[in-house]
């Protein structure tokens, strides 16, 4: 078993039922739910947009091998709803996103998925419900903690 951490991020529609729907299917198809942040209200970082995101970490503990994890993340998102990734590359609204952040202490670089998430630290809308939910926990390649790289 593997305590995984995902960032979820919406900014369509009913925002706090988007995401507790997804954290229900994570619940039922990923892991049992070990923890979950508050939902964060946040402006839309690397685009514009008038809609704000409602955002939040959650950690479960799975039995799924990272690229089955990928998977069920994706399957997820299409079953609530979303149809398109990005748009020529550029960041979009959406309905819900699910990113995989950290899958225990594992460094993978290949074609489908890199961990931990490369812009995880530079992002304040994943770090700070992460930092709720695990301030000592060691980033596997920054050799920190969530909470000092946050402060950073
Ligand atoms: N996700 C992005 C790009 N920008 N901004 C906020 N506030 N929240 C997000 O979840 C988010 C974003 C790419 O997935
Ligand atoms: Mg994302
Ligand atoms: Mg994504």
């Amino acid at each position: 078993m593997m305590n995984v951490y995902l960032g979820l991020g919406t900014n369509l529609g009913d925002k706090e039922q988007n995401l507790r729907m997804a954290v229900e299917k994570i619940g039922e198809r990923i892991g049992k739910i070990v923890s979950l942040s508050a939902f964060y209200v946040t402006e839309p970082w690397g685009f514009s947009s008038g809609n704000s995101f409602l955002n939040a970490v959650v950690c479960a503990d799975t039995k799924l091998p990272p690229l089955q994890l990928l998977n069920e993340t994706q399957a997820i998102e299409r079953e609530l709803g979303r149809t398109h990734k990005s748009v020529n590359g550029q960041y979009s609204d959406r309905l819900i996103d699910i990113d995989i952040l950290l899958y225990g202490e594992e460094v993978i670089k290949t074609a489908e998925l890199v961990l931990p998430h490369p812009l995880m630290t530079e992002r304040r809308f994943v770090m700070e419900p992460l930092v709720e939910i695990a301030p000592d926990l060691i980033h596997p390649v920054f050799h920190k903690t969530m909470s000092e790289l946050l402060d950073r």
